[in-house]
């Protein structure tokens, strides 16, 4: 047990290794001599970054942090335990318990090594299950990025009718079934239930996938109104922000509440019931965030205890965890999304310059983060989110289409989200090569991979951009201007007029 821990390191930092902390956080290796700006915009930093270190000047990460040394090798420090954040203080490694303290690991070496120290260490600490590894996760088609909320019972047979006989274990109902984030009952979209829907997914021998945001509660639902005395409030009491989503604030669940943990177990055994065996289960930082507990504990572990009682409910259940923190997460679920969100778009000025925010939906940010966390592998199945393959319906270029869909197979987590009426017949044939190959996968380097002896690189996905001063002024307009919801709201009614087009068939 050890609150901070400080290593001298043996030779001058080149790059630091950033670990974000839940998994749309930014994780890369940066240089030393360049350090990160402050991302934008305020009101989102507890959805997208631990809000805890966000003004933080030194470079420093969650858990673990690394540092390339002038002599070439890789010193790492990581914590064993819960509530643990790593600093580069000048010439030394800094660890720190946010609470009573833990046990440290520590490793000097080449790189691969290190960090598979660091994940048999970690198996150990939190009784990771060693099967895991060796399976393949399931294909699943999710239909988020092709309906975003606007799916119904018509339009989602539509799409299972569609995806014919192309090998696909899950087809997964994310986003827009629920009436209200904390009611988990089917809307008026669903008028035929939801067991009813998932009887249809299993009649297709699929296995039927389900989305919820089981620890969020917005103001908008009979949840918040109903149970006030549940939801995660500060030490005056006043409730803690979880972001803004939806167009409305989020709130978080105190998972240390008895009643809370009743009520989950519960919601996850009627999920059970209604006959969803995958399970996605999403913006679950909202459990880590800091505030004052029905029972006094360390923020990650009251988190970890609401996984925990969840994992139980959800038994056999293939088990997704979405927006986790990382570290708590692991061993008690079965796959795990390892970036943020991709998008149609590659990357974005506004998000990249102005708003210096790397955990925003966008594909290279989705690859830079996944590429960096794949030491994680032995620990869980990595999930890396879908892969495009309907040219027509987004903007990258068939090199970026494919950097993700090789990403996608280093993982050994494949989906895709695409409507299957988007697909023309090649695009349908590469996708059906896709699930069914296999390819034999060596790691080179730090972003090279060769897959069937192929050559595959992703160090185009790994720089972070930097703002001129100019850029940044803009940026700190506009990281106002986006913490203000009435500003959000007529962001959000531009996006759904948008959208309505982004979605046609
Ligand atoms: C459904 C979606 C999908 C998706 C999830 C999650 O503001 N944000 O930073 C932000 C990031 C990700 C996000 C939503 C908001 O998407 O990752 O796969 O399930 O929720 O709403």
């Amino acid at each position: 047990m050890q609150k901070e821990i400080i290593i001298q390191l043996p030779s001058p930092a080149k790059r630091y290794y950033r670990h974000g902390w839940q998994s749309w956080s930014l994780t890369a290796w940066q240089d030393v001599e360049q350090p990160l700006q402050t991302p934008k915009p305020a009101l989102l930093h507890c959805m997208q970054y631990d809000a805890v270190y966000i003004h933080e000047k030194r470079s420093h990460g969650s858990w673990v942090g690394a540092v390339e040394m002038q002599n070439g090798k890789i010193l790492l420090l990581g914590a064993l335990n819960l509530d643990a954040h790593v600093f580069l203080n000048g010439d030394t490694l800094v660890g720190r318990y946010e609470s009573d303290g833990g046990e440290w690991f520590t490793a000097e070496g080449n790189e691969q090594e290190v960090f598979a120290q660091y994940a048999a260490a970690l198996a150990k600490s939190l009784s990771v299950s060693e099967t895991l590894s060796d399976s393949n996760a399931p294909t699943v088609w999710c239909s988020w990025y092709s309906f975003y909320t606007h799916i119904n019972e018509e339009n989602l047979t539509q799409a299972l009718d569609n995806l014919g006989d192309l090998p696909f274990d899950v087809f997964q109902v994310d986003d827009g079934w629920q009436r209200a984030i904390g009611d988990w009952i089917p809307n008026e979209k669903f008028p035929g239930g939801m067991d009813n829907l998932a009887a249809k997914i299993r009649r297709t021998g699929r296995t039927p996938g389900l989305w919820l945001a089981p620890l969020l509660v917005v103001p908008n639902s009979n949840l918040y109104r109903q149970h006030p005395d549940w939801l995660l409030r500060d030490k005056n009491g006043k409730l803690v922000s979880a972001g803004f989503n939806w167009n409305e604030p989020l709130y978080a669940l105190d998972t240390t509440h008895p009643d809370v943990l009743k009520w989950l177990s519960a919601l996850m055994r009627q999920i059970r019931e209604w006959g969803f065996d995958y399970v996605k289960l999403d913006f679950l930082y909202a459990g880590a965030l800091v505030g004052k507990r029905h029972n006094d504990m360390p923020r990650e572990q009251a988190y970890r205890q609401g996984l925990t009682v969840i994992r139980e409910a959800l038994g056999d259940a293939y088990f997704l965890t979405c927006g986790a923190p990382i570290i708590p997460s692991l061993g008690l679920c079965d796959g795990m999304r390892i970036g943020p969100d991709v998008a149609s778009h590659w990357a974005s000025k506004r998000d990249d310059l102005f708003l210096a925010n790397f955990a925003i939906p966008g594909t290279r940010n989705a690859i830079r983060t996944t590429v960096n966390r794949l030491w994680l592998a032995p620990l869980v199945h990595t999930d890396p989110d879908v892969t495009y393959f309907a040219a027509e319906k987004n903007t990258l270029t068939p090199a970026q289409e494919k950097m993700l869909q090789n990403l996608a197979q280093i993982c050994r987590y494949e989906a895709t989200s695409d409507k299957p009426n988007w697909w023309t017949e090649d695009e349908r044939k590469n996708l059906r090569t896709f699930l069914e190959d296999q390819p034999n996968i060596e790691r080179k380097g730090r972003y090279q991979f060769t897959l069937d002896g192929k050559e595959i690189d992703f160090s185009s996905a790994m720089p972070i951009p930097r703002a001129t001063w100019l850029q940044r002024i803009l940026g700190t307009f506009l990281g106002w201007a986006g913490s203000q919801p009435f500003i959000l709201r007529i962001l959000y009614k531009l996006s759904q007029r948008g959208l309505k087009e982004k979605i046609a068939d």
